[in-house]
């Protein structure tokens, strides 16, 4: 690779940044590279880019597929590039991000194998009727700092594959890795159809509110989804918002602890916690009680909390200073009210945003660490004494992701799940990465979904073509 991976990408090539803003690594705190800030001409650029390429793009759903099974290729190829990239901008264990580089990879080949249906109403001798799922023209994709390149695969690929173009704008946090994957496909994927701009905010709302995007594509926290929503309103874009979540995972009387409890461990803590559609809050049956906090304060004090590209290490710091300083404040204040860490409990030592892995005890709905999206290492373990009132606890709130329930008998744990009011349910498991099917959230935690079918059409427009075979139409509009 001769190229250098930290420009931005736009038509095909380099667009020379007039100004930069610094990286941090979280594992020291401090400054370790220079992104490229966009100005507003240059989005106009890119966007301009994206509309010249999109009448080609949208031709041939054949080139396009065979483009994204290309860039899937070349994403794995470069994992030597991309993952300690990650790492050092997001502070994930290096072989974690490799696992994201896998992940983004198998993200595009499971889009490339959908195909957009043809629906065909009715085709006799009078009438052709038949519904037609068109691209839309321009993209915008924004993405956060917790899986930067994962995130832009699933949100970009059906975009793609659909016909459209993109704009695709990664967190001000964590850009590198982003504008090293538009730099990686700039040969699998014709000029103008992936266009990656990095910047500081408001670079985000200036691209929620260009004119040319026909849809945004959005993940990121509930409260910024509502603005990106209010900026599409003024011209009506589409949208899908993947936004919060505060995921509720409901232990019944009956689980068997030593099977799950690695996995309802690592449900809350994978990625420094810091995952959308992880535990958030885990309800358990008072008889239950002590034994699962300890289990669970075992296998938290037993994590290696490190510097993500030392060896070894299974869980970083956490990704930015803004959360490090949320995740401190909200363990700090549930401590003062009377909750008890049975492990963790605080910040360790170093200048990296370091966190102990925390088990809260003794603490209940209405502490703001319980009924907020923690986002961090920290998962409070909630006692219930009657089953209803653990799931009207679980539903009692505005965010709706996703769910748990976890028991011996599958079937009990699956009638009670279906209840839980949120986009995907497990039972015996919770965030559990899989490819093909549909994920959105009800309530605040988004708006529409992606993945499977359902995310490829959603970068659609649905038009119906009806055609009057022998001119006996009756020519009345009915609206
Ligand atoms: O997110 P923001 P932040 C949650 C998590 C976290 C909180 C804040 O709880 O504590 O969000 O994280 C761009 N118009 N999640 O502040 O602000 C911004 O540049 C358009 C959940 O990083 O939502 C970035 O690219 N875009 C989440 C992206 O929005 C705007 C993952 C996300 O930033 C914009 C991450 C605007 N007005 C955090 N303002 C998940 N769903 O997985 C900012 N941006």
């Amino acid at each position: 690779m001769n190229e250098s991976l930290d420009q931005m990408t736009v038509n095909g090539g380099d667009v020379p940044a007039k100004d930069t803003f610094g990286v941090h690594n979280p594992a020291t705190g401090r400054v370790f590279a220079q992104a490229p800030d966009c100005s507003p001409e240059q989005l106009d650029e890119a966007l301009r880019a994206a509309s010249d390429a999109f009448p080609l793009w949208r031709e041939d759903i054949g080139a396009r597929r065979a483009a994204l099974l290309a860039a899937a290729d070349r994403i794995e190829e470069s994992a030597g590039d991309l993952a300690p990239l990650l790492t050092l901008e997001q502070g994930k264990p290096l072989a974690d991000a490799h696992f994201e580089v896998m992940l983004t990879a198998m993200s595009l080949r499971a889009t490339a194998a959908l195909d957009v249906p043809r629906e065909v109403i009715r085709d006799d001798e009078t009438e052709l009727i038949e519904v037609l799922h068109q691209p839309m023209g321009v993209v915008a994709v924004i993405t956060p700092w917790n899986f930067p390149l994962t995130l832009a695969a699933v949100k970009c690929g059906p975009v793609l594959l659909a016909g459209n173009t993109v704009v695709l704008k990664p967190s001000p946090f964590t850009p590198l890795s982003t504008l090293a994957l538009g730099v990686i496909l700039r040969d699998v994927l014709p000029p103008g159809v992936l266009n990656v701009v990095s910047g500081r905010d408001p670079l985000g709302a200036r691209l929620a509110e260009h004119p040319v995007p026909r849809k945004i594509s959005f993940t990121g926290s509930t409260a910024t989804g509502k603005r990106v929503a209010a900026a599409a309103a003024y011209d009506l874009k589409r949208l899908t918002l993947e936004l919060g979540g505060n995921d509720a995972a409901i232990l019944l009387d009956d689980v068997d602890l030593d099977a799950h409890a690695d996995s309802l461990f690592w449900a809350a803590f994978v990625n420094c916690g810091q995952v959308c559609a992880a535990m958030k809050r885990l309800y358990v049956p008072r008889a239950r009680y002590t034994e699962v906090v300890d289990a669970l304060a075992d296998r938290a004090r037993s994590v290696k909390v490190g510097d993500g590209m030392l060896p070894d290490v299974q869980m970083g710091p956490l990704a930015i200073a803004p959360q490090f300083a949320r995740v401190q404040e909200l363990v700090s204040e549930a401590l003062a009210g009377g909750a008890t860490a049975a492990a963790g409990g605080g910040r360790l030592d170093g200048d990296g945003y370091f966190f102990a892995p925390t088990i809260l005890r003794d603490i209940e709905d209405g502490a703001r660490v319980v009924d907020e999206e923690q986002f961090g290492p920290v998962l409070p373990v909630i006692a219930y004494d009657d089953v209803e009132e653990a799931l009207a606890r679980a539903n009692g709130t505005q965010y709706g992701l996703d769910g748990s329930v976890w028991s011996a008998d599958a079937d009990r744990a699956a009638t009670l799940a279906a209840r839980l009011e949120c986009g995907t349910s497990w039972v015996n498991t919770h965030s559990m990465p899989t490819q093909g099917v549909p994920m959105g959230g009800h309530k605040w935690s988004g708006l529409g979904v992606e993945g499977a079918l359902a995310g490829l059409l959603s970068s659609t427009e649905t038009k119906v073509l009806h055609v009057v075979r022998g001119g006996n139409g009756t020519g009345i509009a009915l609206s």
